[in-house]
């Protein structure tokens, strides 16, 4: 799988990604990072990558011309055949893991970054297939977005975790928030660490863990559990949490 990202901050988005797993991945050989900078791809003397919005108004858009020709550097030094475009923008979709999921199929995703108020619409028409979002806040550009999904997407490919963290993706429950996590030391602050994982029951803790997730998913996003099917074990956990909830309260 092989990454590219049209930006006018092509270090920004190398410093970032060169940590971590993505970072990690790369020196690997795994996945492949290329970055193209669309001031390289002007001929005027100020390098000019943005211009006025006809019609008017505030700020300045990116023009269709440098970016035209750096997606076309892009797409040739890779010659792949699975290819999708995506330009990250605050008028998109939002990112779900299913997207993300959808990517590890492609031999290449290129990354249209924008700067100041957008891009020609006619890039987005003639070159992207779609349009993503990080959601409904502002941020100032789409390399930081760009950077997310490389690294959603990064470690979703065979042999990018190692096998303590493929093994954690697996036991995952999918669609609920996780349970809540403790390390040393037994006791901070006068809070005790649940006595059920110092039992060394092991179906026992699998069974409290899977109650906090039900449970804090209720509490904290209950748009979740509409969109899933409770089996009938997950539903008398979720009311066992309520009834202890409200007797904690008491
Ligand atoms: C005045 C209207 N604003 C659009 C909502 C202007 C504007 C804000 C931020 C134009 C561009 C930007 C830059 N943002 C991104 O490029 C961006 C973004 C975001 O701001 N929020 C969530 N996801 C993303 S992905 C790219």
């Amino acid at each position: 799988m092989r990454f590219d990202v049209l930006t006018i901050f092509p270090q920004m988005v190398l410093d970032s990604a060169m940590n971590g797993v993505t970072g990690r991945a790369i020196k690997q050989g795994l996945v492949g990072l290329s970055v193209w900078d669309p001031r390289n791809y002007t001929s005027d003397r100020h390098r000019t990558v943005d211009d006025r919005p006809y019609g008017g108004g505030p700020g300045m858009v990116m023009k269709y011309q440098p970016l035209k020709d750096a997606i076309a550097s892009a797409k040739n030094s890779a010659g792949k055949e699975i290819v999708k475009v995506v330009y990250l923008s605050p008028q998109g979709k939002p990112i779900t893991q299913q997207m993300l999921n959808d990517c590890v199929a492609l031999d290449q995703l290129i990354l249209v970054a924008g700067r100041y108020e957008g891009i020609d619409e006619r890039f987005i028409e003639n070159e992207c297939q779609e349009e993503w979002s990080l959601g409904d806040f502002v941020i100032s550009g789409g390399e930081l977005a760009a950077l997310v999904v490389i690294d959603g997407v990064s470690r979703l490919l065979p042999g990018v975790l190692g096998d303590d963290e493929s093994a954690r993706q697996d036991s995952h429950v999918d669609g609920l928030l996780d349970c809540p996590h403790y390390t040393r030391p037994e006791v901070i602050a006068g809070q005790k660490v649940p006595d059920i994982l110092l039992s060394g029951n092991h179906k026992a803790i699998e069974q409290w863990r899977l109650q906090q997730s039900l449970g804090k998913t209720w509490l904290k996003r209950p748009g979740l559990l509409l969109d899933k099917e409770l089996t009938a074990q997950q539903q008398a956990l979720l009311e066992e949490f309520k009834i202890e909830l409200k007797y904690k309260k008491v």
